[in-house]
């Protein structure tokens, strides 16, 4: 039976889920919700996702939201099908698990105040605060300078292989640089730049891109 997937799939959060669906060959059906009318916060929508986020995943009788408690669960469920995105060993499975708390802690935050400012507000006719923009870039700056170290010593995040901490910068990376005025900030770090065009070269992104209708 496919995953039913709620949310809409230009959302970053539910790009994050496609994304690892896509790498792990797992057959899905979306089900689009639409933020521009709030359907996230009605109450049919509440009782799947009582904080009204998108995304949801229905799997026979489980129900799961928090993107990335999602991707963790299907690359564990389907630790022998398509790539591995853990990790095998526990202490490789830890640096995983470190490099996706950055992306959820370091790193979504600024890029959630870029775009929802210079991207969000004014698509809805509203001005966006370019401060907090501009403030949001300046602290990035400092964090991909953090990655381009990282990515000195190691291809990925994690050490050699692609992983789940990869995986879930895709769709915020995609997001800063194609709409929110950064792809200068990545082309100016040799390792950051190489690591993008390796990861959004997988074919399962280049699947989701297509499936998005960029
Ligand atoms: N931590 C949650 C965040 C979910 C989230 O912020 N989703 C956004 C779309 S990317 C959303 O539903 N925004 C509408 C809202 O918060 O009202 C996750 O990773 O699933």
């Amino acid at each position: 039976m496919a995953v039913k997937v709620y949310g809409p799939v230009r959302a970053a959060c539910s790009q994050r889920v496609l994304a690892c669906l896509l790498e792990k060959d797992i057959e899905f059906e979306i089900v689009h919700v639409d933020l521009d009318r709030d359907e996230h916060k009605c109450p049919e929508f509440l009782l799947l996702q009582p904080f009204g986020q998108v995304p949801v995943i229905e799997d026979g009788d489980l129900r799961l939201f928090e993107s990335r408690a999602i991707v963790r669960y299907y690359a564990a469920k389907y630790y022998n099908h398509g790539p591995d995105l853990l990790g095998t060993t526990l202490e490789e499975r830890a640096i995983v698990d470190q490099w996706v708390e950055v992306e959820a802690h370091n790193f979504d935050k600024l890029v959630y105040y870029i775009v929802y400012n210079l991207v969000v507000l004014p698509r809805l006719g509203q001005h966006g605060d370019s401060a907090v923009a501009n403030s949001s870039k300046q602290k990035l700056k400092a964090v991909f300078d953090i990655y381009e170290h990282r990515l000195s010593k190691s291809k990925y995040l994690a050490g050699e292989s692609y992983s789940l901490a990869d995986l879930s910068h895709l769709p915020g990376m995609r997001y800063l640089i194609d709409e929110g005025g950064c792809a200068p900030l990545v082309k100016k770090r040799k390792h950051v730049n190489a690591w993008w065009e390796d990861i959004s070269s997988r074919p399962a992104w280049k699947e989701l891109m297509r499936l998005s209708d960029y």
